[in-house]
């Protein structure tokens, strides 16, 4: 309300629509944000991670990429010449979705929202070097994603097979995880089937240790990211140790982290999986049925560790390779063949999941591990008889590993069995090999031929790109090359004879680990050229912590991939990262007479406060009647509470929408959008405006002279170059974008406050609005141009203009306030020179008026003068 009375009271005010024109206007004729490679400068690479097409801008697009923006405008302005690109990941999933829905091409789908979007990203304003810009699925982009293929699959770094999809039984057809809901088909609704089929897979694996030793040279990642990215490595250090098995030529070998328990060991469990355990259930109906049962019951990863343990005896016995013993072979429903070697040696006494399957199945437990007086129960388990870190942990009743520690009796045992022949050391990853074949149309061909005689055979470089046909019809979800026998068809690069094409496609991580790299290369006749080596690494990355594991780790490896194959020289893809946090926002809801509930758009709903602004109810404006609140949630189509950019600057401009952004909430936590804050922003910028103008349609006034200033004059200067030094620390290093606008506004108040109109107060005035102007520029850009020259400055790309210097001699003050404690309570303040020493200090805060009287009664013991800060007198 408040607020159009206020707009219509200043007509003359700030119209960001016409500013924002103008100022696009400008820096498109302009070129401002095209750059060339330039020895001369320092460079900088600010990357937003590209977004998917998927229709229409969100918040979480936009704060993404106002942060980006902010970052490349301030580094500018700092002397860095700056790159900052756009892409789009065109590839994907929700494109076909469409496209089987809406009966048309996926094709045409993405090329529409990309020009959508695009318009869209182009209204906010951002610095962007638009020559640059491309979409993922187009051959000029992917066929240099096939040559690197090819070349992989030539150094053995790409390689085939078998592995388990979902299998739709109904539309015939593999399913992505996201078309599976519910164990069901997304459109068929048959229960899906497991099944197994040849696949490519590029080894990550190779790199393993590189990427985990890689993260140590990372100081500028949030260590949270680093942390995931290890533990999804999963280095663990270990022993293979052989049991033999009485009636078998091959010994049993297990994996084991833990051989310091090995005199624990009641028995061994293998994976149903394991050959032994298929050897063990080919005379064994029962057993046999087990596993078949193991099979059809698959659990994911997460799920193992909760299960219920189930197992079976296979009838085997394995001979323990210290002690002789003899101890039974079980299949266990929670050891994994993808792991290890698929078989452990069980400890109970000190494994959670052998304690459990010994109670279930009755076997052994045996305490070998103590730490200092605990007493151990085998009846209920203890956090401690699993820890092998506690100072106190020893080995015990295990003969001569007895007293040691954990590493002690690692390394003795991994020298004894070495020595015998009975075991080895052995590093193992979590890792797993990258799968980059999908099932799908809408991705890039995978470049291979396969042969009947000569089996898969790259597709040779001068046939590349292999060119995915765009203009296709969808019968069901099928995908149109795997349908159609004339796409497929080709001839045997090595023989000559009749060939088939690969049908399947790339994952689409594929496409999101190089982009970075050939934006610094437009129109390179290779995946990059040489202009990648002045570009990179990427200074500054900016993006989604849900990408802090795989996309940043394939893009990590593929930078690797690309070193090795000479095309770049850094080892590391990009040295900063920021991970922003989501945009959350109100939820609102009716419930159905089901008990279902429509949920309702915000931009729909008027909320109700109380005269303390505090939130008691909310409306629907259609209709006026009440409607729920659900809580603050991220924003989602599910909940319906997603705030339409496109709206926001329609409504408020570019510019406020991007403070918004950038105001609410520090860069990596999340962001609660609600319009009342917006409209506080908008409010702020016209005080700006109203302020700018005001102050230029004054009588001229000199350039400020230090020497004359009297102590408010001086008092603004100093708050004035507090500010730009407060800013450039928190724009630059610590990425606190809202405390430096914090900043900004109360310097903006106090301005307002400053009435002084002599002509070096109308000098210092014009100082701080002009270094306003060039200090809000990141953010608020289109204001910013506009002022610039309000302030009598030719039109400009403000960019260019040097980022304001901090004066020294502005932040010097003439006198400080001191804090004034008697036995610790605050009981006054006192004015002091700057330069005054400790004893003028003392008497000035003994002669204050109020501590004096306070004083009066007492007698002063000790005083104690904390320099610039406080003075604390002891008195009794
Ligand atoms: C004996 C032992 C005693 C173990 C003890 C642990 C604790 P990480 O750290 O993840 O590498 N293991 C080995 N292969 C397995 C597989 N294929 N499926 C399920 N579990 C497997 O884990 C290594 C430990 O996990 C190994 O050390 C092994 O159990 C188990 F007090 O061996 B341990
Ligand atoms: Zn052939």
């Amino acid at each position: 309300m408040q607020d159009t009375q206020e707009a219509s009271k200043n007509e003359t005010d700030y119209q960001p629509q016409a500013v924002e024109a103008a100022a696009q206007r400008y820096w498109n004729a302009q070129r401002a944000y095209e750059v060339k490679e330039d020895p001369a400068k320092p460079k900088f690479f600010c990357l937003s991670m590209l977004p998917y097409p998927s229709g229409a801008l969100h918040m979480g697009h936009v704060r993404n990429y106002t942060i980006g923006d902010v970052i490349s405008r301030y580094q500018r302005m700092n002397g860095k010449n700056v790159l900052q690109p756009m892409g789009w990941d065109a590839f994907g999933l929700p494109a076909e979705n469409a496209a089987i829905k809406n009966k048309t091409a996926p094709a045409k789908w993405t090329y529409a929202n990309i020009e959508h979007m695009r318009g869209q990203l182009q209204s906010l304003g951002y610095a962007i070097d638009w020559s640059r810009e491309f979409a993922t699925c187009r051959p000029e982009y992917y066929r240099w994603e096939q040559l690197m293929f090819t070349r992989l699959l030539k150094k053995g770094l790409a390689y085939r097979k078998n592995s388990v999809v979902n299998w739709d039984p109904i539309d015939q057809t593999v399913l992505a995880n996201e078309q599976v809901v519910d164990g069901r088909g997304w459109r068929s609704g048959a229960v899906v089937e497991k099944r197994e089929i040849p696949q490519w897979f590029l080894r990550i694996t190779d790199y393993a240790q590189e990427l985990l030793d890689g993260l140590d040279t990372l100081p500028g990642w949030p260590d949270a990211v680093k942390t995931m990215q290890r533990n999804w490595i999963g280095r663990s250090e270990g022993l293979e140790i052989h049991f033999a098995v009485e009636g078998e030529r091959e010994p049993l070998t297990v994996f084991t982290t833990r051989p310091d328990t090995l005199m624990g060991v009641t028995f061994v469990s293998i994976a149903g999986e394991h050959p032994l355990a298929l050897k063990a259930a080919a005379n064994n109906p029962q057993l046999a049925a087990f596993l078949e049962e193991l099979k059809h019951g698959g659990v994911s990863e997460a799920e193992l560790e909760t299960q219920e343990k189930r197992g079976m005896a296979t009838g085997l016995y394995a001979i323990h390779p210290v002690s002789g013993e003899q101890v039974p072979v079980w299949v266990a429903n929670f050891v994994l063949m993808g792991y290890g070697t698929g078989a452990v040696m069980a400890v109970p006494g000190h494994d959670a999941r052998d304690f459990e399957f010994a109670h279930k199945y009755g076997l052994p437990i045996r305490q070998v591990i103590a730490c200092g007086s605990e007493a151990y129960d085998p009846a209920a388990w203890q956090e401690w008889y699993g820890d092998k870190t506690r100072a106190d942990m020893r080995v015990v009743n295990s003969g001569a590993l007895d007293g040691k520690n954990y590493r002690e009796a690692f390394d003795y045992l991994a020298a004894k069995l070495e020595a015998e022949g009975k075991g080895l050391r052995r590093v193992n990853w979590r890792l797993r090999d990258w799968g980059v074949s999908r099932q799908r149309y809408w991705g890039c061909p995978i470049p291979v031929i396969y042969c009947p005689k000569c089996d898969a055979v790259p597709v040779p470089e001068d046939q590349l790109p292999v060119v995915l046909p765009e203009d296709v019809a969808f019968s069901g979800v099928q995908s149109p090359i795997k349908a159609d026998p004339e796409w497929r068809k080709c001839r045997c690069p090595q023989c000559g004879g009749p060939a088939e094409r690969e049908t399947d496609t790339f994952d689409t991580f594929m496409e999101s680990s190089w982009y970075y790299a050939r934006y610094t290369s437009p129109g390179a006749n290779a995946q990059v050229d040489e202009r990648a080596n002045y570009w990179l690494p990427v200074d500054q990355y900016i993006g989604g912590i849900e990408h802090a594991i795989l996309h940043l780790l394939y893009f990590r490896f593929y930078h690797k991939l690309m070193r090795d194959a000479g095309l770049v020289q850094s080892d590391e893809p990009a040295t900063n990262l920021l991970c922003q946090g989501m945009v959350i926002a109100e939820t609102f809801y009716r419930e159905n007479a089901d008990g279902s509930k429509d949920w309702i758009n915000p931009a729909d709903v008027e909320i109700q406060r109380d005269d303390k602004a505090r939130v008691v109810g909310a409306l629907l404006r259609s209709d006026g009647q009440p409607v729920k609140i659900g809580g603050i949630e991220k924003m989602s189509k599910s909940k319906n509470n997603g705030v339409d950019p496109q709206a926001m600057v329609g409504k408020y401009g570019a510019d406020t929408v991007r403070l918004f952004s950038m105001f609410a909430a520090p860069p990596e936590q999340s962001l609660e959008w609600n319009e009342a804050g917006v409209e506080g922003m908008a409010r702020f910028l016209r005080r700006f405006w109203r302020e700018v103008t005001t102050h230029a349609s004054q009588p001229d006034h000199p350039v400020v002279n230090p020497a004359q200033l009297n102590g408010e004059q001086k008092a603004l200067r100093r708050q004035l170059h507090e500010t730009i030094q407060k800013v450039t620390v928190d724009f630059g290093r610590r990425h606190s974008f809202n405390t430096a606008i914090a900043a900004l506004m109360e310097l903006l108040n106090a301005v307002n406050k400053f009435a002084d109109m002599s002509e070096q107060g109308r000098a210092v005035r014009h100082e701080a609005l002009e270094t306003m102007v060039l200090l809000l520029n990141p953010v608020v850009p289109h204001v910013s141009h506009q002022l610039w020259q309000v302030l009598g400055h030719a039109e400009a790309v403000l960019e260019d203009q040097p980022w304001p210097a901090v004066d020294e001699a502005a932040l010097v003050r003439d006198s400080l306030t001191l804090a004034v404690q008697v036995n610790g309570k605050l009981r006054g303040t006192i004015e002091v020179p700057a330069h005054a020493g400790k004893e003028e200090a003392e008497a000035l805060a003994l002669a204050q008026p109020q501590v004096a009287a306070f004083l009066k009664e007492l007698s002063v013991r000790k005083v104690i003068v904390v320099p610039g800060k406080i003075v604390n007198i002891v008195a009794g």
